[in-house]
């Protein structure tokens, strides 16, 4: 450390050394996703510019070397003194923590940023970072290094046109620091990019990869905003009423924007976000305007005579079904709650949205009475529906339907009583079955086969769910119950484990299976309890040694281990399927649990299982079609 550092130095390497010390305090995780929350932290700086109307053109570049450039058209970060650092604001916005425009009023109304750490975590956790500003017909630039050390001053290295502005930042994470990956991926990137996009509406941003061999290049710009949100997110269903609803409004400087479609289907998508920031676990926002819809739409129905004076309200989920929404909130306050900071408590925020909502939503169905009457229908069907459901439950469990007892037949039950060690393998067929109960540890694991391909719940309501023999099985063992009557403190098991073929026809049960418990299960995916078992493809021989392999990439790896004597002698039996498997081997390599590899189902799994679910066996042709065209070639056998 030379000598020329002061007291201000000392705060500033502190701020960005107790970074380095412990990054999962300020990003989570050094994985993939610590790594890509990087991206965010940088991106949202432009957004924010982009909110406060200074910009309307964002690009990403994937650089060759695995950095990351980030350029906007905003006013350029000041290069003046910082009035409370003495250093200059790019300085300032790069070294010290909450140094943006997030904290202390940097002059942003609303600014987005997950919980915004700020670009000087960035800075910290990166080999190298260097920030070009065009402002005043200058280019400033500036360099660190190391996490944070300043290479050069903030110097003007050149002159720009008088009306070009904006800041260029470049930035290598550090692969100390991220010893998982450095390796930036262009789908996630790309899916947030898209949803950013699609919030901000009008602005236009560039993703590039430089990296492939054919470059990458797509851009995103939503003049519809939130409109087209709703219509990308429904593009697989098919809509029931053609017009888009939107509503926005703004109260005590809160904005709510809407966007809602109802499609035919039984589920329903609701998206919710704050400046930006998606709120996974909903929040005020949320709840006023979900309340708001669910009274509005009684409103309308008992006033249009479609709903009888006697006739059962309909609750929320009765709204919900079909339906695809959006809300945006931009707030600039707001407090997030719960441990992934995912819901907003703005207890102010409820009431605004339902009044702000509340006028325009009723005002729409009134001027639109046709479409208002097919949502009333729709609601109308999933009441009946949801009645039905409740007394086939009833009816199923007087008649022991759905309780163990005459279940008992199919599930191969675990004896011991500690949920948290016991585990249900559903497996695919009676062989299976075989040398699965002949595998397991009986003390903690159990078996439930399944019969052919389940239902296709796409077409179907829980009323019809519920008289399916398969469904009803699984719905027993798991010991939750389903519908408005779930509840998780009741399940049985502490994993759930899909274990099928290695085939194509092996992953088709599996997506079948995933979709189910995505629709009606999806918090038993959201709390990590679903997992996919992975046995193997390939088993193979030479002499004693006897190797079994998950798939061809594992199988060419291995081989080439293999001396070329060794080689001719080897041979190679393809897995036909868990039930051709003996009980010792199906044990070593994907039951016990010392030995076996295990896939947690995570959320966004299921969703693209349940997105290719719908194309692949919802009712519109079109979606099938295009999956078809853009996957045949590497799609062997597709049986739909
Ligand atoms: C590639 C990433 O970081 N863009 C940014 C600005 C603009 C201003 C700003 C940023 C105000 C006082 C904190 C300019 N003129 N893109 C970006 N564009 N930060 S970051 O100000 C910094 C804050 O300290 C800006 C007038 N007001 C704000």
């Amino acid at each position: 450390m030379n000598e020329h550092y002061n007291e201000k130095d000392i705060q500033i390497l502190e701020g960005l050394e107790a970074v380095k010390k412990r990054p999962g305090m300020y990003i989570g995780t050094t994985s993939s996703k610590g790594l890509h929350h990087l991206i965010w932290e940088i991106i949202d700086n432009a957004i924010d510019e982009a909110m406060a109307g200074y910009c309307d053109d964002i690009e990403i570049i994937i650089n060759k070397d695995n950095s990351l450039t980030v350029k906007d058209d905003g006013r350029g970060i000041p290069t003046g003194i910082h009035e409370k650092t003495g250093i200059s604001t790019v300085e300032t916005v790069y070294t010290i923590l909450h140094a943006g425009g997030k904290f202390g009023g940097g002059g942003y109304k609303v600014s987005g940023g997950l919980h915004g750490v700020g670009a000087s975590v960035v800075n910290a956790l990166s080999s190298w970072l260097e920030v070009y500003v065009y402002h005043n017909s200058k280019v400033h630039y500036m360099k660190f290094e190391n996490g944070g050390d300043p290479v050069t001053p903030l110097s003007i290295i050149d002159e720009c046109d008088s009306n070009r502005t904006g800041t260029t930042v470049t930035f290598k994470p550090n692969p100390d620091i991220f010893k998982e990956t450095t390796i930036f991926d262009y789908d996630i990137i790309k899916n947030k990019v898209r949803e950013l996009a699609f919030l901000n509406k009008g602005l236009r941003i560039l993703l590039l990869d430089d990296r492939e061999i054919e470059k990458k290049k797509e851009e995103f710009l939503y003049n519809g905003g939130l409109v087209e949100y709703v219509k990308y997110l429904n593009r697989n269903n098919q809509s029931i009423h053609d017009v888009i609803i939107n509503t926005e409004g703004e109260k005590d400087g809160v904005f709510i924007e809407v966007a809602l479609q109802y499609n035919n289907s039984y589920n329903n998508t609701l998206l919710s976000f704050v400046n930006n920031i998606n709120t996974h676990d909903g929040g005020t926002h949320e709840e006023g305007v979900r309340n708001t819809l669910t009274r509005a739409i009684n409103n309308y129905a008992k006033n249009s005579k479609l709903l009888k004076d006697n006739d059962d309200t309909f609750t929320g989920d009765d709204v919900r079904e079909g339906l695809v929404m959006v809300i945006s909130c931009k707030h600039p306050d707001p407090q997030f709650e719960g441990q992934t900071k995912g819901r907003l408590g703005n207890i102010e925020v409820r009431k605004i949205a339902s009044d702000v909502f509340g006028q325009e939503i009723e005002r729409f169905f009134l001027e639109n009475p046709d479409v208002a009457k097919k949502i009333v229908e729709k609601s109308m069907l999933a009441s009946r529906a949801r009645i039905a459901a409740k007394k086939a439950r009833e009816l199923s469990r007087t008649k022991g339907g759905l309780d163990l007892t005459n279940q008992w037949g199919k599930l191969a039950d675990c004896s011991s009583k500690d949920p948290f060690e016991r585990e249900l393998f559903i497996v695919e067929g009676d062989s299976a079955m075989g040398s699965a109960k002949l595998g397991r540890n009986p003390k903690t694991q159990a078996i439930l086969p399944i019969k052919g391909k389940i239902i296709n719940v796409e077409k179907s309501r829980l009323d019809k769910i519920l008289s399916n023999e398969e469904i009803r099985s699984l719905i027993t063992a798991f010991g939750t119950s389903i519908g408005d009557e779930f509840d998780i403190a009741k399940l049985r098991y502490n994993k759930i484990i899909l274990m099928t073929d290695a085939d194509v026809d092996g992953a088709h049960i599996r997506t079948l299976l995933l979709t189910f418990l995505y629709r009606f299960f999806k918090p038993l995916i959201e709390n990590g309890h679903v997992y996919a078992a992975q046995p193997p493809l390939f088993k193979i021989t030479h002499g004693k040694t006897v190797k079994y392999v998950l798939n061809d990439q594992e199988k060419d790896d291995y081989l080439e281990t293999l001396p070329e004597d060794i080689r001719k002698k080897t041979n190679i039996n393809r897995q036909k399927g868990l039930g051709e498997m003996d009980a010792i081997d199906l044990r070593v390599t994907t039951m016990d649990i010392n030995q076996r590899i295990l896939l947690k189902i995570n959320i966004d799994d299921a969703i693209l299982a349940d997105e290719m679910f719908t194309i692949l066996m919802g009712e519109e042709v079109e979606p099938r079609r295009k999956f078809i065209e853009e996957n045949a070639l590497n799609v062997k056998n597709l049986d739909i």
